[in-house]
C-alpha cells in the first residue's frame, strides 16, 4: 500500500492531468519545489508539480493538441529539408572534387589518368614531366598500313598527319628515335597522297631556326604538295620466300630458310624453351610466361636466329641477353598481358635469313577469319617433344566474342588476347611454340599480330590457340625500347629486378627531372 503521510516519490510531470497547463509553466526556474498549499490562485483540481528540487528549468508547457501536431509536422519538414540539403551538398562536393581531380584548366593538358596537369609547352620537350611519362611517349606515331607519320597535339588531344612540304630524312630520323628506334635502322620518308581527306596537318616552320622538331611543327589547314609523310623507321616485314598454303607446329609444314626470318629460338641450358620474334637489331618480343620466376634472369638465356634445326644450334653460341622486361601487368593465372621484351647484348646483323617483322600500327584492323601464320619448334602433337625443324601453319583469326562462347573459352579471352586456329581442330600451336610469332601479310608487309600464349591442349576441336594481342602492346613496346629506360635498366639497375619496373620507371622519370 502506498503511504499518504510521507512525501510522495519524486516525479517531474504528468501533463495529461493539467487542466490549466500554463499555470505550472509560469513557475520560475528554481521556484518553490513544493506546491503552495494555500495558493492565492488555487487550481481547481490537483496540480501535479514536481515535488523534488531539480534545479532544472521548468519543462515546456504542454500545448493544445493541434499546435503540437503542427509543430511536429514543421519539425519533420525541417529535418527532411536538412537531410536533402546535406545530400545535395555532398553530391555537389563530389562533382567539384571529380572535376578538379580529373580535368585540367583549359590551358593545361592532363597526364593520362593520373590527374596531373601540364602546360602544352612541356609536352614532347624531351623532359619527362608526367608521373608515367605520357608527355614524352605520345608525341609521334605511325598510323595504318602505309606508316603515315602523325604528331600528337596536346591542345586539341588529336593526332595530325605531317605535311611532306620541307620534310627531309633528318626530321624522319628524329621522329624514329623518339619512337624508340635506333637511327641506324632508319629506312625512308616518302611523300604519299593521304588516304582520307585531312582538314588539318602539321607543317614545318623551316624559318624557326635550329630548334626541336616538335616546336617547329604547327597546325595548318593546307599542305602545298598535298602529300603526307610515310615514315619507315626500320625495313621490316619482308620475307624472301613465299608461303605455301599447303600445310603439314601441329598439322603444319617444315619451313625453309628465310621464310620466317624474324623467328628466333630461345634456349636455357642448351634446350629450346620458347620462341620469339625479332623487331629490331637488339630487341626480341616473346611471352611473359616464358620469362617467369628464375627464368627472368637474362643470363639464363641464349637467342638463336637464322637457323632452322635445333641440332645445329647446339654447335653455335647464340646471342646473350642483356635485359628482360616483362609486361608489368602480366597475370600468371589469366595470362593477361602475356608479353615480354628481351634486349640482346650484341645486336643482330640482318641478312636474308635474319630480319625483323613489323609491329602493327594503330589504325590497322585485323579482320575475323583473316589468314595468319604461326611458326615454331613446338610439339607436333599434344604431349609430344619439341620439333627439331622449324614448322609453320596457316591459322585464321577468330572473333573474340566467338572465342569467348561458353563452349569455346567461356569468357577467358581478354582484350589483350586474340584467338586463331580452326574450331574443327587439326592445326594449332603447341608446347614449345610459346612466345613465337602469329603473323599476317598485308600490303606486301608481314605484321606481328600476336605472340603464342596459351590454349587448352593442342589442335583440340573448339579449343583454338590464344595469342597476345600485339596491337594492344605496341605503345608499351615502343616506350620500353626508348633508350633512356633500357640504358638505365641495363647499366644502373640489376636487370632481373625488372618485375617491379613500373614503380622504378616512375622513379627514373623523377630522376630525369632532377638531373636537368
Ligand atoms: C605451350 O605450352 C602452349 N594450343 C602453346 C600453345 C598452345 C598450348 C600450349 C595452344 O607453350
Amino acid at each position: 500500500m502506498t503511504s499518504t503521510l510521507g512525501p510522495p516519490p519524486p516525479y517531474y510531470e504528468n501533463r495529461g492531468f493539467q487542466p490549466e497547463p500554463l499555470y505550472a509553466a509560469r513557475q520560475a526556474a528554481g521556484a518553490a519545489p513544493y506546491p503552495q498549499l494555500f495558493s492565492t490562485n488555487p487550481p481547481s483540481v490537483p496540480s501535479y508539480m514536481p515535488r523534488v528540487a531539480t534545479h532544472q528549468p521548468s519543462p515546456p508547457a504542454a500545448r493544445p493538441p493541434r499546435r503540437t501536431c503542427a509543430a511536429s509536422l514543421r519539425k519533420t519538414i525541417i529535418i527532411i529539408l536538412s537531410i536533402l540539403i546535406v545530400i545535395c551538398c555532398a553530391i555537389a562536393a563530389f562533382f567539384i572534387w571529380y572535376f578538379v581531380e580529373n580535368t585540367c584548366l583549359s590551358s593545361l593538358v592532363g597526364c593520362g589518368s593520373s590527374g596531373v596537369c601540364m602546360s602544352p609547352s612541356q609536352w614532347c620537350d624531351g623532359v619527362s614531366d608526367c608521373p608515367n611519362g605520357e608527355d614524352e611517349t605520345r608525341c609521334v606515331r605511325l598510323f595504318g598500313p602505309n606508316f603515315i607519320l602523325e604528331v600528337y597535339s596536346p591542345v586539341s588531344n588529336s593526332w595530325y598527319p605531317v605535311c611532306h612540304d620541307d620534310w627531309n630524312d633528318d626530321y624522319g630520323k628524329i621522329a624514329c628515335r623518339d619512337m624508340g628506334y635506333n637511327v641506324d635502322t632508319y629506312f625512308y620518308s616518302h611523300g604519299v597522297p593521304p588516304e582520307a581527306s585531312f582538314k588539318s596537318y602539321m607543317k614545318l616552320n623551316t624559318s624557326a631556326g635550329n630548334i626541336d622538331l616538335y616546336k617547329k611543327l604547327y597546325n595548318s589547314g593546307s599542305c602545298a604538295t598535298g602529300n603526307v609523310v610515310s615514315l619507315r623507321c626500320i625495313e621490316c616485314g619482308l620475307s624472301s620466300k613465299g608461303v605455301s598454303t599447303m600445310n603439314r607446329i601441329v598439322g603444319g609444314s617444315g619451313a625453309v630458310l628465310g621464310q620466317w626470318p624474324w623467328q628466333v629460338s630461345l634456349h636455357v641450358q642448351g634446350t629450346h624453351v620458347c620462341g620469339g620474334s625479332i623487331i629490331t637489331h637488339s630487341w626480341i618480343v616473346t611471352a611473359a610466361h616464358c620469362v617467369e620466376g628464375r627464368l627472368s634472369d637474362p643470363h639464363s638465356w641464349r637467342v638463336y636466329a637464322g637457323i632452322l634445326n635445333q641440332d645445329e644450334m647446339l654447335f653455335r653460341s647464340g646471342y646473350k641477353v642483356q635485359l628482360i622486361i616483362s609486361h608489368p601487368d602480366y597475370d600468371t593465372d589469366s595470362k593477361d598481358n602475356d608479353v615480354a621484351l628481351m634486349k640482346l647484348e650484341t645486336p643482330l646483323s640482318f641478312t636474308e635469313t635474319v630480319k625483323p617483322v613489323c609491329l602493327p600500327n594503330p589504325g590497322m584492323m585485323f579482320q575475323p577469319n583473316q589468314q595468319c601464320w604461326i611458326s615454331g619448334w613446338g610439339a607436333e602433337y599434344q604431349g609430344g617433344k619439341t620439333s627439331n625443324n622449324l614448322n609453320y601453319v596457316a591459322v585464321p583469326l577468330i572473333e573474340r566474342s566467338r572465342c569467348n562462347a561458353v563452349f569455346i573459352y567461356n569468357g577467358m579471352i581478354l582484350p589483350t588476347m586474340i584467338c586463331a586456329g580452326d574450331l574443327a581442330g587439326g592445326v594449332d600451336s603447341c608446347q614449345g611454340d610459346s612466345g613465337g610469332p602469329l603473323v599476317t601479310l598485308h600490303h606486301s608487309v608481314w605484321w606481328l599480330v600476336g605472340d603464342t600464349s596459351w590454349g587448352t591442349g593442342c589442335a583440340t576441336p573448339n579449343k583454338p590457340g590464344v595469342y597476345g594481342n600485339m596491337t594492344v602492346f605496341t605503345d608499351w613496346i615502343y616506350r620500353n625500347m626508348q633508350v633512356k629506360y633500357s640504358e638505365l635498366f641495363s647499366y644502373i639497375l640489376r636487370p632481373h629486378i625488372l618485375k617491379c619496373s613500373s614503380t622504378l620507371k616512375k622513379l627514373i622519370n623523377k630522376c630525369d627531372l632532377h638531373d636537368k
